[in-house]
Formats: C-alpha cells, structure tokens, sequence
C-alpha cells in the first residue's frame, strides 16, 4: 500500500523530483503546510525574499541563466498579488517559471474569506497554463505537467494554486513523475493579426528551400537575431550561418550575448534606442531572416515603415507569431537551433563584402550616448576589465538599461538579462540574485538607475541573509532618466515629477552590514570596481553620472527607423526649466 502523507509533503517531493533545487518565497496563512513540510527537504534551498514581487523576478533569472524551471511560492491574497509583475515580466520574455500560491480552503472559495483572491482569474492573461488543485491527488502529476509545460515549447510562466485544506488533505505518494496525459489548454488569445497571406508556414523543409534561395538572390541580407536564439541555444549555428554566408547580425535587445560583440560581422541593436547604421541597415536590406524574435514596436517603430525593401524571412517556435507584426515572405516555425542548423546546411557559401562596407559607411560604430566624465562607457568598460568576461549583467529598466545593451563587449552567450518585454523597473536586483544562484561561480552585477533600483533595494537584506555576493551597481542621475529624456524631447522639457530623491547610498550599504562605495571621479573607477569585485558578499556601489545624459540615438515612439534624433533637440532643450 502506497504511504499516506500530505498535500504540502507532496508538493515538496515532486519539486525535488523534477530536480528543483531552489525555491523563492514568502510564507503566509495560506501555504503554511507547504512550509510546514519544507523543513524536511534539505535539497530544496528556500530563499526568503523581502516582496514576492522579488520571489518571481528571481526566479525568472534564476530560469534564464540556468535554462532550469524557476520556483517562486507565496501565499494567497496579497501574497499572490504581489508576485503579478514577476509573472508577466516572465511571459512577455517566455522565461519558465512555477508560481506555487496557497488559496484559502475550499469550502471558503467563492465567499470573500480573508486573503482570498482569484489569482487563476488575475494571471490568466500573463500565464501560459494555471491550475488550481481541487484534490491532493492530483497535486503530483500537477508539479510534474506544470514544469513540463513552462519548459515545452515557447517557454512561459505557469501558476499553481493550491487551497490550504488541500496541502493538509493526506493521500498517497506513488513516487513516479507520471503526467496525467491531459494536455494543457492553449494559451489564450493568440493576438494580433492572422498570418499574412502567402506566408502561411508550410514545412520547415520548404521553408529553409525558399529562405536559401532569398539568401542566394540577396545583395544585402540582414540577420535579426533576438531571444529564441538564446533559449534555443543556438549561437554556434546562428554564428556558423552568418560566417558561411557574410551575412551582418542585428541582435535585438533581448537577443544581445546570442552573438559575440565584437565580432566582424556583428553591427548592434536596432530599433528605439538602435545604432543608426543597424537601423539603416534594416531600412536597406532586401533580405532580412529574423530568427528568435517577435519584431515587437520597439524593434520596428512605424511597423508600416519598417523594412519597406525586405523579404523577410522569419523563423519562429510560435506560429502566432509569423506575421503578426510585420508582413513575412517565408514563414518557418521551429526551434532556432534546428532550423538554423537546416538553414546553415542549405545555403551556399557567400560573402556580402561590398554591403557591409556601405553599412560602415553609413555611421560610426558607436555613437558617444554620454557627456561628462564618469561616462556610462567607462564604468561599463572598468567592469568588463575587472571581470574578465567571467560575469553575467542583470539590468534594469531605463536609461542605463540601453547603455549596458549597448555598450557591453558581450562575448560569451546569454551573460545579458535585462527584462525586455515588459520592462520592468525593480527587475534587476531580485533576478541578479536568481542569476547568482544559477551560476554560483561567476561574478553577478546588477545594474539599475537610482528609480528602479528603489523599488527593490529591500532585497540587499535578502542576499545577507543568505549569503549571496551580488555586485549591485546604481547609475545615479538624480532623475527617472528615461522619463526625463521623454519629457525633455517631446514635452517641452517639463520634468515633471522625474526629479528623484536617493538615499546615502553608502551609509545604506552600511546599514545591510555591506560594503558600499560612491564614484565620482574617473580616476576612482578602476579601483573601486576592483575592489568591488574583490569582495566574498554583496556590494553596493553608487556612480555618479551626469545628470542630464541622454541616450542617443532615439527613434521617436511610432517614428520611422530612417528618422533618428542623434543630438539634443535645440527647440526642447533651449526651452523650461532645468529640473534638478
Ligand atoms: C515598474 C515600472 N514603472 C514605471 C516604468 C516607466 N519607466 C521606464 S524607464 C523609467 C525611468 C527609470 O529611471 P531610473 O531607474 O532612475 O533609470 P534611468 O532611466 O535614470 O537610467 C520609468 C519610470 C517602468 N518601466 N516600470
């Protein structure tokens, strides 16, 4: 006869089973069986956030740099509500998360009991799958389908809920990781448009047979590579492709660290924040095969002006996803590494000389986006020096954001985590501790703005608390400078409440019982990074950058990539007050 044990011990068992190791969350009425049991499962590590929000961006990097399902788990209520901006920062960058929530107990369903919120009801947009278990028999081959379906296919975050009288209902364990076999509703909603007409997916076959013989005609193809490459891991043929055939390689934001940085034929990110020649290049090319990305409106700007020249080619794990935002000659739905792998076997050998010396003749590399001393480039490069590529960079979400996409050497695959479709603020330092987690033997730096690094700075007491050495760096401006830049170029330079106050950043690094240092000076930088890296544990350090830097060049939102602004506007910038 098969042993008796509870719903919660049940829970624990399948998540070791699955091979989790590591679990972030937050206790509460609802899943106090769950950690009841927990205790008893030393193999499952449980990090012990400060805001569940943290729980479920930590285990998005967590899921990210280790390509493992991330665990995060709360309780019902606001503890579930407060693991939505994680959730969706997950689905919208297909990042394999289980969300375990405590419901209040069944017979409470439906009746406004305390803590009681429909979390299925609230997620179901941003989660690829959700259950909410009725009966703990059914719990163990929920955890084992669960993880299954974040894992298959395009990856996505997936919820558990599980009422509290059905973590303490005994029933048996049978042992085995057996799936049901039922298979997990759609996700709902396939947006945008239905396949543009005479793009409709045939076989890959017929695809990769026509993508070659777009590549053969082209006189200035384009690679556009952007997540799918990395979750696919499919750098070696993606880099294999480009260097059989000459192609130049666009890497979206997400897609930065799928191609090595200084590679001859690696020209950037395109799109809003874009180097002018990628977004010339895209304007120009007759062939374009983007492989891994949804060509979101960051990516294209005007979609209607966008690549006007182009066949495109692109090629999808996400058949929605062919021809929902821009118009496509050959649709190819796969995973990026078998396609690529079909593709590289297709093609004939080429070059495109002639056409990647017209895009250097387009621009300079890289636009100088800074002014001032303590320059975002040079922090960025003392990092780089001082970590020797050993390191993995967690961003946030604005100004900063694009200069570490931008200015980064990336060199080895997906050392770049940034939270792209959704953009969240608060993102980096609770998935940088995910990230650490998942490579305990690199060096971690997060880095965020002074705005977003406020909304999860709790967080430093999360890594003392468990010992994890995260290199937290904060570009100060004193403003939410993404914002400021926007009102600064379209809103008559009214800096409306963007200016930010910050605390002693140091004397707060203090206060955790962590080192913290402040940069000013250029001439500090080396040093302070070096010993920054230097440190067994966490570390804070503040740079000083200039206040008003802004981020260049910029497509206007809705504008033409062929339109970039490449310096301060002068109307905007002779007008209002300066803000401070
Ligand atoms: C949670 C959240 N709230 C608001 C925004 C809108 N937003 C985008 S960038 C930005 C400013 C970020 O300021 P800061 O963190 O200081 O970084 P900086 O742009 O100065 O580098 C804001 C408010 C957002 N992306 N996420």
């Amino acid at each position: 006869m098969s042993e008796l044990v509870s719903g919660a011990e049940i829970l624990c068992r399948a998540l070791v089973d699955a091979g989790v190791e590591v679990v972030f969350g937050y206790p509460g009425g609802a899943i106090m069986p769950f950690y009841h049991a927990l205790p008893d499962h030393p193999g499952l590590r449980h990090i012990l956030v400060r805001h569940e929000q943290a729980a479920a961006h930590a285990a998005d990097g967590y899921a990210r740099a280790s390509g493992r399902v991330g665990v995060c788990v709360a309780t019902s209520g606001p503890g579930a509500t407060n693991l939505v901006t994680g959730l969706a920062a997950a689905q919208m960058d297909n990042s394999p998360v289980v969300a375990i929530t405590g419901q209040v107990s069944r017979p409470m369903i439906g009746r406004d009991a305390f803590q009681e919120t429909d979390i299925i009801g609230i997620t179901l947009p941003i989660t690829k799958h959700s259950y909410l278990v009725q009966d703990a028999a059914d719990l163990e081959d929920v955890v084992a389908e669960a993880i299954g379906v974040a894992l298959e296919g395009r990856r996505g975050p997936v919820l558990i809920d599980v009422p509290k009288d059905v973590q303490n209902q005994k029933t048996a364990w049978r042992g085995a990781t057996t799936t049901s076999g039922a298979s997990p509703a759609p996700r709902a909603g396939a947006r945008g448009q239905s396949l543009t007409p005479g793009a409709s997916p045939g076989s890959v076959e017929d695809g990769v047979r026509q993508a070659a013989r777009l590549i053969k005609g082209a006189e200035r193809p384009l690679l556009m590579i952007g997540h799918g490459v990395i979750l696919g891991q499919a750098y070696a043929e993606v880099r294999a492709l480009a260097e059989k055939t000459g192609i130049p390689v666009v890497t979206t934001l997400l897609g930065i660290s799928a191609f090595p940085d200084g590679h001859p034929l690696h020209l950037g990110m395109p799109g809003m924040h874009g180097e002018v020649l990628v977004n010339r290049a895209i304007q120009h090319a007759d062939v374009i095969i983007g492989i891994g990305l949804r060509f979101d409106d960051r990516v294209t700007g005007n979609a209607a002006t966008f690549a006007r020249q182009a066949r495109i080619v692109h090629v999808d794990l996400d058949r929605a996803e062919i021809g929902k935002n821009v118009p496509v000659a050959v649709g190819i739905v796969g995973d990026a590494r078998d396609v690529t792998r079909r593709l590289l076997a297709a093609v004939e050998p080429r070059r495109c000389d002639r056409w990647l010396e017209h895009i250097r003749s387009f621009t300079r590399r890289r636009e100088a986006s800074y002014r001032g001393e303590l320059s975002p480039e040079a922090i960025l490069a003392a990092i780089c020096e001082s970590s020797q590529d050993e390191c993995t960079i967690v961003s946030d979400v604005g100004q900063h954001q694009m200069w570490v996409a931008k200015l980064y050497p990336y060199q080895r695959p997906n050392t770049h985590i940034t939270s792209g479709g959704l953009g969240a603020m608060g993102f980096a330092v609770p998935a940088a501790l995910g990230v650490h987690l998942a490579r305990p033997g690199e060096t971690v730096w997060a880095i965020s703005g002074d705005g977003g690094f406020q909304m999860n700075m709790a967080e430093i007491a999360t890594m003392v608390q468990e010992g994890l050495p995260v290199k937290m760096a904060v570009f100060n401006n004193g403003y939410l400078g993404m914002v400021r830049q926007w009102q600064q170029f379209f809103h008559e330079k009214r800096y409306s409440c963007t200016p930010i106050w910050s605390p002693d950043y140091v004397k707060l690094a203090e206060a955790y019982g962590i080192p913290g240092y402040r940069v000013k000076d250029a001439g500090d930088l080396a040093a302070t990074v070096e010993r920054a890296n230097a440190e067994p544990g966490p570390v804070l350090v503040e740079f000083m950058i200039e206040q008003e830097a802004n981020v260049f060049p910029m497509i206007p939102p809705g504008g033409s990539l062929s339109e970039p602004i490449e310096t301060e506007p002068a109307a905007a910038s002779a007008a209002g007050a300066t803000g401070g």
